[in-house]
């Protein structure tokens, strides 16, 4: 299985062994998660001559707008925000819909709940109640104050997760108070930008003691949709799902055709005009910023 995906490609054996390994044919795209076909050459380096079929892949598109693959048979993909750096509700849509299409399911997860404020509805608490709304699961962590915690390790407990967020949200952070003897850098936020350090530079696959992996990956400004159409838009908005098909148009897109179920459905209070923009934004964009 591949563990690191950056610089260098890391696979491990069933003993646990790691290996630095090359890609016999450039143009396959190699992953962490990804099961590979490989032969050891010497004691640590090897060559990859082939990936396994793969059940579910996280994809994104890159600055050249082409389809990537971030990470491979993941389960469960964990979409981290917290009270700083500020709360992107248009980012966790796009990696909804992302998980929605590589077939994992999503978990949103508030960190840094030590920096809420009890008293007002700010904007991650009150965007954890608008996602258990619509079926999702929500969870609430503080590594500073050691909270959330085990609900956590519950749910990563025997299946694949990746975590994925904005730069320092405290992914790094959290695989830390999982796994304490790793040690794993974790950036200072700077008080200036809000914007935390990259300093998770490399997707890395960690194992958990009570059986799962946890990928680590690094933080991002904007994380944009690979290749999608408008319908597989729509399925990744889970609450629209009831709705589509019973517009008057079989090809709808829910922007501005009448007749819309998607849009009546909105005017009714069923569907929030907030997760309606992204969609319409993503739809008109098709490039997820
Ligand atoms: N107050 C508070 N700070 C936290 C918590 N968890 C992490 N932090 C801090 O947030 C900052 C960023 O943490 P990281 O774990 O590096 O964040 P990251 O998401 O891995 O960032 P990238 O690797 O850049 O994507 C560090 O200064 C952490 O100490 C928390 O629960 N509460
Ligand atoms: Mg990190
Ligand atoms: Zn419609």
């Amino acid at each position: 299985m591949v563990v690191n995906y950056g610089k260098a490609v890391l696979v491990e054996d069933d003993a646990g062994c790691l290996y630095r390994c090359v890609v016999r044919r450039n143009l396959l795209q190699v992953v962490s998660g990804d099961r590979v076909d490989w032969e050891p050459v010497g004691a640590t380096d090897g060559v990859i001559n082939a990936v396994e079929p793969r059940h579910t892949v996280l994809q994104r598109a890159d600055s050249a707008n082409r389809t990537r693959a971030l990470a491979a048979n993941i389960d469960q993909i964990l979409i981290v925000a917290a009270p700083q750096p500020a709360h992107d509700a248009f980012l966790i849509d796009r990696y909804l819909v992302a998980a929605e299409l590589a077939g994992a399911t999503p978990l949103v997860v508030v960190n840094k709940s030590d920096l809420l404020d009890p008293q007002s509805a700010d904007a991650p608490g009150g965007a954890l109640r608008e996602y258990a709304a619509i079926g999702y699961g929500t969870l609430l962590t503080s590594v500073r104050e050691d909270s959330g915690i085990d609900k956590l390790a519950q749910a990563l407990a025997n299946r694949t997760s990746i975590l994925v967020g904005q730069s320092g949200v405290g992914k790094s952070s959290l695989i830390n108070r999982l796994l304490p003897e790793l040690d794993i850098l974790i950036g200072k936020l700077s008080d200036a930008s809000g914007q935390g350090r990259h300093t998770t530079t490399a997707t890395t696959l960690y194992h958990l003691p009570q059986g799962g992996n946890l990928i680590d990956s690094p933080g991002v400004r904007d994380f944009r949709l690979g290749e999608t159409t408008p319908a597989d838009l729509a399925r990744g908005f889970r609450e629209f799902r009831p709705y589509l098909g019973l517009c008057r148009f079989q090809d709808c897109r829910h922007l501005s055709e009448p007749d819309c179920a998607v849009k009546a459905a909105m005017r009714k209070g069923v569907i929030s005009e907030r997760r309606l923009a992204s969609y319409t934004q993503l739809v008109n964009g098709r490039i997820g910023s």
